[in-house]
């Protein structure tokens, strides 16, 4: 499977809950992040759909778990192919979504990290102008308690210098180091489209990786 198999990705559905998702088999990557922080735009530029993932200039726009399908994983000779998709999760910290909706989705996102077994990966995005949020923080530590690779994406380095980009990802390395956590971490820009190649393959490479629940 290449890289650019995730050129291949098609909106599926919209959940509001997980008991709408699609069956729980196969191999999925999901994408969390504060809300504003360019999931949906780093969505878009890594599947080379402008549109697929809607973006906004409004904050807590994308109040649903929203499903694409990608072509199915080849696995070794002899196997049969792994359904593959991307999800991307509502965005958390935006404080005009009703404290309600809030803690439903707090306790959805919870259960899906938790329970969906198809789940290979996450791609946690932040603003490379900021420091961590708490949230970003717990994702960080929930997925080094569960194993579950977790992959960075600094996104909007396009409103910073490279100086400062290259500086910013040294500082989250070694905060991972000093923290034992085995997540990974890159520059990026759905703008200027830089970093879409390493995090792509970096996806392939999650999508494929079993879980040691599934082994
Ligand atoms: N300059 C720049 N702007 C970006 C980039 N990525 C996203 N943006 C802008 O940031 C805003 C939010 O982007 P979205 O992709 O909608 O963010 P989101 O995380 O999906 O937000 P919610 O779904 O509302 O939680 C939009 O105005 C985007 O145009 C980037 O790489 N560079
Ligand atoms: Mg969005």
């Amino acid at each position: 499977m290449s890289s650019n198999t995730l050129n291949g990705a098609r909106f599926v559905l919209a959940a509001n809950e997980i008991t709408q998702l699609p069956y729980d088999q196969g191999a999925e990557v999901a994408f969390a992040g504060r809300s504003n922080a360019g999931k949906s735009s780093a969505l878009n530029a890594l599947t080379g759909h402008t549109g697929l993932a809607r973006t906004s200039k409004t904050p807590g726009r994308t109040q649903l778990m929203v499903v694409f399908d990608l072509p199915p994983l080849k696995g070794p000779e002899g196997t049969s192919p792994l359904e593959a998709r991307l999800v991307d999760l509502p965005g958390y910290g935006y404080a005009k979504v009703p404290e309600a909706m809030r803690a439903h989705w707090r306790g959805e996102i919870d259960a899906y990290l938790k329970m969906r077994r198809s789940l290979r990966g996450i791609v946690l995005i932040v603003d490379i102008r900021h420091e961590l949020k708490d949230f970003d923080r717990t994702m960080i530590e929930f997925c080094a308690a569960t194993e579950l690779p977790c992959h960075v994406l600094m996104t909007k380095a396009d409103k910073i210098s490279r100086g400062q980009a290259s500086k910013a990802l040294e500082a989250l390395r070694k905060e991972f180091r000093t923290q034992g956590v085995a997540g990974t971490a890159q520059v990026f820009s759905s703008l200027a489209k830089t970093g879409v190649e390493e995090a792509r393959a970096r996806i392939v490479e999650l999508l494929h990786t079993p879980r040691p629940h599934e082994l």
